[in-house]
């Protein structure tokens, strides 16, 4: 699949600061130190609906994390899927009669505008599901050889108890896991599964249901968890840097994957962390496409707010935070947007040095935009009272917060 456009990354004087960043597995902060090129893998959307803010939040903060990199000079490999088949994007194409792979071509295309007006920087490896099935098939097959995977009734389970280090990711206790998995697309009361915890790899055709040729394995589609570890083996391989999403997928669909990927390689770790973004909330509850409570980034964009005030609206919140979506924090993005632009559209003020050195240090501390967002405000408001005879000092906080934060003034 292609990706989106990327917006240019401006060079700022100096270097940028090592990443420290808030690790799930160990529950640590964790200084990064990737090679001269930085990899991560972030898990893409289910096409079935329009980009929320809760998904742009998410993508928002692996943006800001290739954006250090690339302030450090390393080069960013970045991956990401697209789950363009799935249950609940077969579900909705039924309910609303459309075809499912248009239902997905649109809902993705959407998506990419969503992002480049948004200016994420596109992954270099943009994959769908349906793509990566030929790659994923042999992997089930290896691991049903190595007696890792078992089958039941013409699906392909995986077997956790395969994975001595199964749990580590999520951290969680199984009572917990098990609840975790009913919700999040598991199976746990299936009769006849070894451990109620076993994720699908493989799900033998159902009637009325796209399907694929499965070598050895039956036609079928691949499960969740499976399609993401094909897609980072392939293109990233093991002990990447940082496996991202939102917090709802450090268990099942995080936990599983590293297991899947250690037990097929024999290696560990998968990721070196794994990092998750808390989750957004409209009226008191997380945004879902299950449960509808959504506000729409394109429909944002359709009513003429401007997608820089959208994204500082991102940025105002800690990555981890949960946090809810009101018409206010969109205000105060909107006054705050107007305030920087009014500060650096004069040809001199008071000098940016600090405050571009102020912008790396939030940002290396487990990507705090929220303190970022602060030091700009103030030389904004030492800008609006003193102003100052640095010239072009403007032009150095426009690029180092289009730079940094990804917002155009
Ligand atoms: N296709 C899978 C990942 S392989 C998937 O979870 N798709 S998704 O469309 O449901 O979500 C895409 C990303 O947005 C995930 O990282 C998910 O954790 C994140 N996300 C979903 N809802 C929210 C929310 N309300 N707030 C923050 N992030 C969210
Ligand atoms: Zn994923």
């Amino acid at each position: 699949m292609h990706a989106w456009p990327a917006s240019e990354v401006p060079a700022l004087p100096g270097k940028g600061r090592d990443l420290q960043i808030h690790d799930t597995a160990t529950g640590r902060l964790i200084t990064l130190d990737p090679g001269p090129v930085a990899r991560i893998y972030v898990c893409g959307i289910t096409p079935y609906d329009a980009t929320h803010i809760g998904h742009a939040a998410t993508y928002n903060a692996f943006d800001l994390v290739q954006r250090v990199w690339l302030d450090t000079k390393r080069q960013v490999h970045y991956v990401q899927n697209v789950t363009d088949v799935d249950d609940p994007l077969l579900e909705r194409a039924i309910r609303d009669g459309h075809d499912w792979t248009e239902l997905a071509e649109r809902e993705t295309a959407l998506f990419r505008e969503d992002m480049t007006a948004l200016r994420m920087l596109p992954p270099q490896h943009y994959i769908g599901a349906v793509e990566a099935i030929p790659g994923i098939v042999p992997l089930i097959e290896r691991l049903r050889d190595a007696g890792a995977a078992y089958e039941l009734e013409g699906d392909v389970y995986f077997s956790v108890e395969a994975d001595p280090h199964f749990g580590e990711v999520s951290g969680l206790d199984a009572d917990a896991m098990r609840l975790l998995s009913a919700e999040r697309g598991g199976d746990p009361d299936r009769p006849g599964k070894k451990n109620p915890l076993d994720p699908m790899l493989w799900m033998a055709a159902r009637e009325g249901e796209p399907s694929w040729d499965g070598a050895s394995l039956g036609r079928g589609r691949p499960g969740w968890h499976i399609e993401c570890v094909a897609i980072a083996l392939d293109h990233l391989g093991m002990g990447f840097d940082v496996q991202g999403g939102g917090s709802d997928l450090a268990f099942p669909h995080h936990e599983m994957g590293a297991s899947h990927a250690q037990t097929l390689t024999g290696e560990y770790p998968f990721a070196k962390t794994y990092v998750h973004a808390g989750m957004v909330a409209l009226d008191g509850e997380k945004m879902s496409k299950s449960k509808g409570n959504l506000v729409f980034v394109s429909k944002l964009r359709r009513d003429g707010v401007d997608p820089a005030a959208i994204r500082l609206t991102l940025l105002a919140h800690h990555y981890r935070a949960d946090w809810e979506w009101t018409d206010q924090v969109l205000e105060d993005a909107l006054e705050r947007l107007g305030r920087w632009r009014a500060a650096v559209s004069r040809p001199d003020g008071p000098s940016a040095d600090a405050l571009v050195e102020e912008i790396r240090e939030a940002l290396s501390n487990d990507l705090d935009a929220p303190a970022a967002l602060a030091a700009v405000d103030r030389w904004a408001a030492s800008q609006a009272s003193e102003g100052g005879t640095d010239e072009g000092a403007p032009g150095v906080v426009s690029r180092a917060v289009d730079a940094l934060l990804g917002v155009a003034l």
